[in-house]
């Protein structure tokens, strides 16, 4: 298989949901259903956090939720977990500065999506080298989800990306809701990513047409 086009890739980027079993206050599996309902375009599935599931349980977690993203035809990537990604033959991963280098990970996943998360140029230009398909920007605004998140960067890197010429599909992330993504996709985002804002909504499949609208509203 060819290497995914960055004008479909974009469009898959829109309303990019990203979750794990410690995310959802209900069933991950009515969540995501809900999510994919309201309209989101890509999921990541990311089990990681106090009280993830581990081994045998992570992996059929994954199962499921893979299983619902296929019937509805939304991509399936994996956070961090390279084996797990292969072993269920998920259409790609993301991988963060902490994780395997994106080198490495790309030749163990051949054309697969291979997504990382990149804080300064320096690091958005290694990424791209080493065969990125798309980059995560942020934290755009303050985030409580991830523990060890840096401090919020708002959109000026985001610009700064798009100043210098370098035209990858890129997601924003962190603290973005229906609120305020708006300026995150004028300031060159193709999308935006959430964890929050969709699976702690009292319905999130109206949170996700919420997110979707403010979206389209800013291509
Ligand atoms: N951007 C994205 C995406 N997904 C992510 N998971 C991250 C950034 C964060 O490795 P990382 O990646 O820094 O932290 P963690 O593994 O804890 O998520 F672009 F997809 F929205
Ligand atoms: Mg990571």
């Amino acid at each position: 298989m060819e290497r995914i086009r960055d004008d479909y890739l974009r469009e898959l980027l829109r309303v990019y949901f990203i979750m794990g079993s410690p995310n959802c206050y209900q069933a991950s599996e009515a969540v995501l259903e809900a999510a994919i309902q309201g309209g989101i375009t890509l999921f990541q599935f990311r089990e990681k956090g106090k009280g993830c599931l581990q081994g045998e349980e992570k992996l059929r977690l994954a199962q499921r939720l893979q299983t619902i993203c296929k019937s509805y035809n939304i991509p399936f990537i994996v956070n961090d977990d390279i084996e797990l990604a292969l072993e269920i033959d998920a259409d790609g991963v993301h991988i963060g500065q902490e994780d395997e280098p994106a080198d490495a990970v790309r030749i163990k996943i051949g054309h697969k999506i291979l997504g990382v998360s990149a804080h300064n140029l320096t690091e958005a230009e290694k990424a791209i080298a080493a065969g990125a398909d798309y980059l995560g920007i942020g934290p755009i605004y303050p985030t409580t989800t991830k523990e060890d998140a840096k401090a919020a960067q708002g959109i000026s890197f985001l610009k700064e990306l798009r100043q210098t010429g370098i035209d990858i599909p890129l997601v924003g992330i962190g603290g973005i809701t229906a609120s305020n993504a708006s300026p995150v996709i004028r300031a060159g985002a193709d999308g935006v990513s959430v964890i929050t804002a969709i699976s702690h909504a009292e319905d999130p499949k109206a949170a996700a047409r919420l997110l979707r609208e403010a979206v389209l509203a800013g291509i």
